[in-house]
């Protein structure tokens, strides 16, 4: 399996995440990315290519332009503004007020965030310009004819939704993908997440939608990132109704209970018949992850990418999360090699 990987992904290197009541150093850091990178090299994955670049219309497909341009000058409009931190929204548009966008950079961050703790840093919008390069490169690769292919991308995307960021993500670079193969000639498209959030970003940008299916296992919100949605009865609606499918599980989900729901994923996406599959690959449900609260071991990724590889059918694997830096990278390759085995 190929991997698409491009350095850039280091202009993303904020120095501030809102965690407990602190400001501390981001879970979401570039090291995580060089170690997967190292690990594809020394298991002889395949290649590493570079990403081809691509401009902002497969972007403004799935997200909201006036998100984007915010994105494009947040920094330095913030800068700007003559703040001398990170930019992290203060106030949101909550309950009982008006929600819009205003003029000041302090309102439209509020009003473009679903959550506070992801700042938007110097390079963010263009590292997260390159991520979405890295997923259409690999889903590329798949549209010409490989059997799967592995974008190597940060800042991660399943939480960012039509017009807001959060949860450490910016462009929802699977959703970006999964898009790219409906324009190319996919009739229906599926998108399995397996990080341990839930991919709220996702399910917003597809839920309407019945040609895109998406399928996500997470931390039961009750209890979890991003706490306000992931709940089973939310299935879609319109034309999308039974098309979102849900699989909240609870603390100390080990691998019998999180693989009993893959399979049932797995099901769901076989009776869709999808022409080509988006996983959204993180692997913060690994038991000593520092932000979930899962206990896969290392060997059940293995099983995890094998069981995926069942599925016969096109595949394009997007990083997300995964904070357990010393092994983030032996994760995913293990993932990946058993799908490419299986
Ligand atoms: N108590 C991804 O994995 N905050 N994002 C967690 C835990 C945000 C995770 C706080 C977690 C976002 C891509
Ligand atoms: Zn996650």
């Amino acid at each position: 399996m190929d991997t698409v990987f491009s350095p850039d992904h280091r202009l993303r290197d904020a120095k501030t995440e809102l965690y407990g009541g602190q400001l501390v150093a981001p879970f979401e850091c570039p090291r995580r990315a060089e170690l997967v990178l190292e690990a594809v090299e020394s298991a002889g994955l395949g290649a590493v290519l570079p990403p081809t670049e691509h401009d902002l219309a497969s972007v403004l497909r799935v997200h909201d332009a006036g998100f984007v341009s915010f994105l494009a000058t947040a920094w330095q409009d913030w800068r700007a503004a003559g703040f001398a931190g990170e930019a992290i929204p203060a106030v949101l548009p909550v309950r009982r007020t008006r929600i819009r966008p205003g003029r000041d950079v302090e309102s439209r961050l509020g009003y473009y965030a679903m959550a506070a703790e992801t700042s938007i840093s110097a390079g963010t919008y263009e590292a997260a310009l390159v991520a979405k390069d890295v997923a259409l490169s690999a889903t590329a690769l798949i549209q010409g004819g490989h059997d799967a292919a592995f974008a190597l991308c940060r800042p991660p995307g399943h939480h960012a939704m039509r017009d807001m960021f959060g949860g450490y993500c910016f462009l929802n670079n699977a959703a970006i993908a999964a898009q790219a193969l409906r324009d190319g000639g996919c009739a229906r498209v599926a998108v399995l997440d397996v990080d341990f959030h839930h991919g709220n970003g996702t399910q917003d940008i597809f839920y309407h939608r019945g040609d895109v299916l998406v399928v996500s296992l997470h931390g039961d919100p009750e209890d979890a990132f991003p706490h306000f949605t992931g709940f089973a009865d939310e299935r879609g609606e319109g034309p999308g109704d039974g098309f979102n499918l849900n699989l909240p599980l609870p603390r100390n989900t080990d691998w019998a209970a999180w693989s009993a729901a893959l399979d049932r994923g797995l099901r769901r996406i076989d009776a869709f018949g999808p022409d080509a599959v988006v996983v959204s690959l993180g692997v913060d449900t690994y038991a000593d992850d520092p932000i979930g609260f899962f206990t896969l071991g290392s060997a059940d990724f293995r099983r995890m990418g094998e069981r995926l590889g069942k599925l016969r059918r096109p595949t394009a694997f997007v990083l997300e999360g995964g904070y357990a830096v010393d092994v983030i990278g032996q994760n995913v390759v293990a993932v990946l090699a058993g799908h490419a085995g299986a």
